[in-house]
């Protein structure tokens, strides 16, 4: 069953689209600094929570905080301890502009090499389902921004399947507008599973000649395009509020919403918006979620820390499935690791921090269960680095695009193949 079409052909919008566009700031943070806290310092964690600061990282030894020269003082007052590390944000923001401002025209096959703007990804995308007409079928009308941006869902999987069509995997990435290499590993499985189709690979054609892949290429591009133009470090959506600008859509899904680890303030990284799924973003991707009955699995690509989350955020108490969601989970850490030796740790969300509102919490819990009467496998990933020493978090180096893809596609057909084996 397919509640598309909308192929459209942009080959034309694909051979214009050849730069990168504009970076252009307006907010720059020299005075800013990133700090690290003792996670086991209740006080200063009290603090940090307190003044609504921006966390970017949070493990069992340290709390890694950015804070302005005013914060800073106010952490000082306060009597918090704290250690500033040595790294320059507005440096690597500044070089990574001057980087994507002079890069010449990509071709399709050094498309990895660099970040992307929307637009171009979206022509990128389009170029995709012109070259593999069969397999690739885009839905752009999936709902629209904020700012008017379009929702896109790209479908792959054998375009003549109608009823034939057995299970569906949803993907999505880009829910954290400064999380830039997300958006990458959703166009990295797009392009790797339809040329490894092409070229015969039996785990993929096994997957797509039965199943379906939809991916969600961008959940959030007004916060996206936000970091292009204005400010890098941006993560919210763009909810216009004269209280403060923006809303998480990580904490506004109709999951336990507002209950743990989310902000009742408009300012906050981690505001859960003025009600549950109150976003046009969230409203739209919960829709066409339950629209498509058949998903078995769920994934949201985020970074970093390098981490498998899988339910729940909301609780505690492991959820029922917690044994194969654990099993599965362990098993990627190990593929992922395999690829390049990096270690991805998996954990209950819960183990990390407490949140609520969460699309991976709403995928396993209440209403998606009632609608299909099971519970898609759920997880999220946490991409490079580990932690922000000796590099800024979200600034990821495009070096770092292809080995992060690379160690993540295994791990993700890994977690397919699972879910369609072993449905919960
Ligand atoms: O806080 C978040 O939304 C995610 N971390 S991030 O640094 N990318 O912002 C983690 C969410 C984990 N919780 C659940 N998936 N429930
Ligand atoms: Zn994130």
């Amino acid at each position: 069953m397919r509640i598309l079409g909308y192929v459209t052909s942009s080959l034309a919008l694909w051979s214009t689209a050849v730069c990168n566009g504009l970076f252009t700031q307006t907010v720059r943070f020299d005075d800013h600094k990133l700090i690290t806290i003792q996670t086991a310092d209740n006080y200063a964690a009290e603090v940090v929570k307190n003044n609504d600061l921006d966390v970017w990282q949070r493990n069992e030894e340290l709390l890694s905080v950015f804070v302005s020269a005013d914060q800073l003082k106010q952490l000082e007052e306060e009597g918090v301890n704290f250690t500033v590390q040595d790294v320059n944000v507005q440096a690597l923001i500044d070089a990574e502009g001057n980087r994507l401002n002079n890069y010449t025209p990509f071709s399709n096959s050094n498309w990895f090499a660099e970040y992307h703007r929307f637009e171009e990804t979206l022509g990128w995308y389009d170029s995709l389902a012109e070259k593999y007409p069969n397999l690739v079928s885009i839905n752009k009308e999936v709902g629209k921004t904020h700012e008017n941006r379009p929702l896109w869902a790209i479908h792959l999987g054998r375009n003549d399947l109608n009823g034939a069509l057995d299970k569906q995997i949803w993907v999505q990435c880009q829910i954290h507008a400064r999380e830039w290499i997300s958006g990458m590993v959703c166009q990295y499985i797009v392009h790797t599973m339809l040329t490894n189709y092409e070229r015969g690979d039996e785990r993929v054609k096994n997957i797509l000649n039965k199943h379906e892949i939809i991916v969600i290429p961008f959940v959030n591009p007004d916060g996206f395009e936000f970091t292009w133009e204005s400010n890098r470090l941006w993560r919210k959506n763009r909810r216009y509020d004269p209280r403060g600008m923006g809303v998480d859509l990580n904490r506004n899904y109709d999951d336990h919403w507002g209950q743990t680890g989310t902000s009742t303030n408009p300012n906050s990284d981690i505001y859960h918006g003025p009600s549950a799924a109150s976003e046009p973003e969230t409203k739209a991707l919960s829709k066409y979620f339950l629209a498509n009955t058949k998903i078995v699995a769920a994934m949201d690509y985020h970074s970093y820390s390098q981490l498998i989350l899988r339910p729940y955020g909301w609780t505690r108490n492991p959820g029922e499935h917690e044994k194969l969601l654990k099993t599965i989970s362990d098993n990627m850490s190990t593929t992922i690791q395999k690829v390049h030796g990096k270690k991805y740790k998996s954990i209950k969300s819960t183990e990390l921090y407490p949140t609520s509102g969460s699309a991976s919490d709403w995928w396993h819990g209440a209403t998606v269960r009632a609608r299909y009467n099971f519970k898609p496998y759920s997880l999220t990933i946490e991409l490079r680095p580990s932690n922000s020493f000796g590099g800024a978090g979200f600034i990821l180096p495009p070096k770092e695009i292809i080995p992060t893809c690379q160690e993540n596609y295994p791990a993700f057909l890994e977690y397919v193949e699972f879910a369609l084996k072993n449905p919960l």
